[in-house]
Order: structure tokens, then C-alpha cells, then sequence
């Protein structure tokens, strides 16, 4: 057993803010005009090994990965990107659950710090000069949360050196010895690198696709968000948050070795801050839904729908939806309950939104106009042994969403009442 931890130090970028889409892409357009020969793929894999480490560590990481010496020198590189990248004026989103997490710990007194690979004047520019505002329209500063900020040029060697999680923990007034009480968030491997270099209990939270999840094994554990995170299992204050369903009895998965699962009885659900509307036409997904499982999900395009669903974790949501054109028009409000994410069961390259209504249709409803209302959370994707397995999950996320309606667990639905009375 560990020793309690009882203070928090995070990563910035693909920890709390999604910018690592932001910052590929940027290091794409650069890369693809100077080396025709490599493909975009392989500049997309690069830039994510490259993640985590100050930029011009990572500039010279990628350079040797792509064999750009020829074309260009690892700092020309960092000055091309850096005018690339305008953080100015860019709404920078939050990753998702980032700031239940923050809110929580602050409410809790735990003393937190930032240990960030940017340099003092780029965080100043990400935090300063984006207009990052919440749902409710108030600019929302993230630094107000932190005792302590450290920043990648306030220090000799940067990420995956520990140097930047021991100043955070002076920072915080925290012992070298006491190192493993101190719990770290971060999202690449040379952040869990640093960390664990630190002394520190890390938590990393995959920013790298699934098929580079190995590379996090020096992490204390991995969890697909921060959605999921069990702060008890450190010592640290259990989110209240979470709302039980007492007639959908827990039963863990295999492979789960967290310790709260150990005492969890019920299935549980998570009402989200701000629900989401997700509207378009029903299209063509995988063909597996009724085919394969006996469920079927009227598939949503993710593509106009992107910007909306990075807001939330890939995962297991439930809440309402309504055909609001076609045939099926006016059918009425129907409880559903929906994946977001890759489905790991079949491997997916391509992010689907997968919403089961739950009751019978006579006929098809493609090409007609659906609409999602994302209420609340439930769990993570996760990969099964069968296909039964699957089916019986599924099943059962559908009765935690019936018996959260059932009972009135989710709160707020008032203030959405336009949703339910329109088009109905
Ligand atoms: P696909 O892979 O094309 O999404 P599915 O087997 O998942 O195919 O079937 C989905 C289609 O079935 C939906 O697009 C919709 O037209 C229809 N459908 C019928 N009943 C339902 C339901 N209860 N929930 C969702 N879709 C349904
Ligand atoms: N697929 C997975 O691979 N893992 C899951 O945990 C998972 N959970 C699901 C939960 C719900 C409520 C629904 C509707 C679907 C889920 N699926 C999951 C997606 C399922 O694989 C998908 O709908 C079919 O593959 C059809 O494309
Ligand atoms: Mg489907």
C-alpha cells in the first residue's frame, strides 16, 4: 500500500488543455512543405513521440525522427512552427473533466502546482490572450487554481529530466522524501518519465493514441480520462459527484485493479455540468449495431459535430433524443443511451457517436434529423473478452440511464425545457 498522498502537481498541454491537436497540425503544414518524402502520417506519429518535452528538445527529438537534418536545423524548425502556431485569439478547450477536477481539489484545500514544459512568456500568451470562456460565458483563468507554477525555462533540463516536478514540490513546500505523496497528472510518456524520475505517484491520462498505451507502463495507473479518476485510490478526497444506482448491482471488470472497485456496489452515473446537443442525420455506421449485437445506434457524423464532442471524454453517456425531421418526426422524446469514442472491442480507427434509442422502431430512420441531449456520463469505452460480454454491458448501461430517469436522479433537465417541448 502507498503512502497517502496529499498534494497534486499537473501537467499543462494534453493534461488540462487540448492543444497537442493544435500543435500537430501546425508542425504538419510546417514539416510536409519542407521534406516532400515523408507522408503526413509518419509526421503526425513523430510529433506525438515528441510530445511532453520542452519545445526545442522536441524539435530536435523530431528531426532525428524524420532524418530532417538535410532540410533543416531542430531551432529554424521551432521558429517556423512558432509562427504557425498563434496562440492569439485561439479558443483553447479544456480536456474534458479538467475543471471538475480543479474545482474539487481547490474545495478540498489540496495544495496543487503546474509543472508545465512551456516557457513563462508561452503560457502567459495560452492563458492571457486566448479567449477561453466557460458555457457560461465568464473568461475562465486556470492558473488561479495553482500555489505554485513552474515553467519549462525556469529550469536546466527539461522533461523527461525530474527537475521540474523537484521545484514544483519545493514550490509546495513538500520534502524530497515525501516525493511519493505528491500525485502527478500528466499525458505522454516523458512527463510519467520525469515524474517517476521525481519520486512522485503519477497518473497519466494517454494523450497518444491507444496503440502506444505500453509506453505509459511506469505510470502508477492509466485512466482513459479524467472523467475516471478515482482520487481515493491515493489517499486523496473521493469525488461526491457521482450518483448511485441502487437497483444495478457493480460487478467489475476483468482486469480492473483499482482499489475502489473493490467496494463499489452499485452502477453509478455522473450528471454532466453542461448537457450537449448533438444534431444531423442519421447515417451509415459500421453495420454491426442490430446486426452483430441486436442493438442498433443511429450513427452521427462526427465531422460537423467535432468541436462539440471534444468537450466531452470518449465514453458511455445517456440522455435523451428526438427526431426532429423525416418520417419518424414527432415521434416523441426517447431515452437513449450512446457511445462516443473508438468502440476498442472492434478496434475503430475512425471516432463514431452511437445513440440506442431505447424502444422499438417498425422501420429505419437514415438521412433524418436526430437530436441528442448528452445529460450524463456513465464509464469509460472499454475492450471485452466476448461479444456476450459486450451485449450484457451495453444492456446494462441501458438500465442505469432507465433507472436514473426513473428515479429523477439527473437534475437540470428544467432549464433544457425548450429542448423537450420543440418539434415534438
Ligand atoms: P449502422 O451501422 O448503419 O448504424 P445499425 O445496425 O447500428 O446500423 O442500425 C442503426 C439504424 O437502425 C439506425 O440508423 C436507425 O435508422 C435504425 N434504428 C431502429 N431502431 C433503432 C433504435 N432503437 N435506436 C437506434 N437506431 C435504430
Ligand atoms: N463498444 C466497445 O468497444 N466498448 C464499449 O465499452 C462499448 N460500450 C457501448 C455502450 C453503449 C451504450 C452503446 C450503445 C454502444 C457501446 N459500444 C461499445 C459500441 C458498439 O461496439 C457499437 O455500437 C457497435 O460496434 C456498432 O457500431
Ligand atoms: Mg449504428
Amino acid at each position: 500500500m502507498r503512502d497517502d498522498c496529499y498534494c497534486v502537481i499537473f501537467d499543462l498541454d494534453g493534461t488540462l488543455i487540448n492543444t497537442e491537436a493544435i500543435v500537430d497540425e501546425a508542425v504538419v503544414s510546417v514539416v510536409k512543405t519542407m521534406k516532400k518524402s515523408v507522408s503526413e502520417r509518419e509526421i503526425f506519429d513523430a510529433a506525438e513521440d515528441c510530445r511532453g518535452q520542452r519545445p526545442l528538445e522536441a524539435s530536435v527529438e523530431l528531426c532525428e525522427k524524420l532524418s530532417l537534418h538535410d532540410v533543416v536545423k531542430p531551432a529554424e524548425l521551432l521558429t517556423k512552427c512558432g509562427e504557425k502556431l498563434q496562440w492569439d485569439g485561439i479558443d483553447i478547450p479544456d480536456m474534458p473533466g479538467a475543471v471538475r477536477l480543479l474545482e474539487f481539489l481547490k474545495r478540498k484545500k489540496v495544495p496543487m502546482a503546474l509543472a508545465t514544459s512551456t516557457s513563462a512568456k508561452e503560457l502567459e500568451k495560452k492563458m492571457k490572450s486566448t479567449r477561453r470562456t466557460s458555457d457560461d460565458g465568464n473568461h475562465r483563468d486556470l492558473l488561479k487554481y495553482f500555489d505554485a507554477i513552474c515553467c519549462g525555462d525556469e529550469v536546466a533540463k527539461g522533461k523527461p529530466d525530474p527537475e521540474i516536478f523537484h521545484l514544483a514540490m519545493e514550490r509546495l513546500g513538500v520534502k524530497r522524501e515525501d516525493a511519493g505523496r505528491c500525485l502527478v497528472f500528466e499525458d505522454t510518456p516523458h512527463g510519467v518519465s520525469a515524474a517517476k524520475a521525481a519520486g512522485c505517484c503519477c497518473v497519466a491520462v494517454p494523450s497518444l493514441r491507444r496503440e502506444k498505451f505500453e509506453m505509459y507502463k511506469g505510470a502508477d495507473r492509466v485512466y482513459h480520462s479524467l472523467m475516471d479518476i478515482e482520487l481515493e485510490d491515493f489517499g486523496l478526497p473521493k469525488f461526491e459527484d457521482w450518483k448511485e444506482v441502487k437497483t444495478v448491482e457493480f460487478v467489475k471488470e476483468d482486469g480492473d485493479a483499482s482499489l475502489s472497485s473493490q467496494t463499489r456496489k452499485y452502477e453509478r452515473f455522473l450528471k454532466l455540468d453542461a448537457f450537449l446537443e448533438l444534431t444531423g442525420p442519421v447515417i451509415r455506421g459500421f453495420g454491426r449495431g442490430s446486426k452483430m449485437l441486436g442493438i442498433p445506434t443511429a450513427n452521427l457524423d462526427v465531422v460537423p459535430l467535432k468541436q462539440q464532442i471534444d468537450k466531452l471524454a470518449p465514453g458511455i453517456y445517456f440522455g435523451f433524443a428526438k427526431i426532429s425531421s423525416g418520417k419518424h418526426k414527432s415521434t416523441g422524446i426517447h431515452r437513449t443511451v450512446m457511445s462516443i469514442g473508438y468502440n476498442p472491442f472492434f478496434n475503430d480507427k475512425r471516432k463514431s457517436i452511437e445513440p440506442w434509442l431505447l424502444r422499438e422502431f417498425e422501420e429505419d430512420f437514415y438521412d433524418e434529423t436526430l437530436s441528442v441531449l448528452v445529460c450524463a456520463y456513465v464509464r469509460a469505452e472499454c475492450n471485452f473478452t466476448t461479444v456476450e460480454n459486450l451485449i450484457e454491458r451495453i444492456r446494462k448501461d441501458a438500465r442505469v440511464c432507465e433507472e436514473a430517469l426513473d428515479l429523477d436522479l439527473v437534475e437540470g433537465l428544467d432549464s433544457w425545457k425548450h429542448w423537450f417541448d420543440d418539434d415534438v
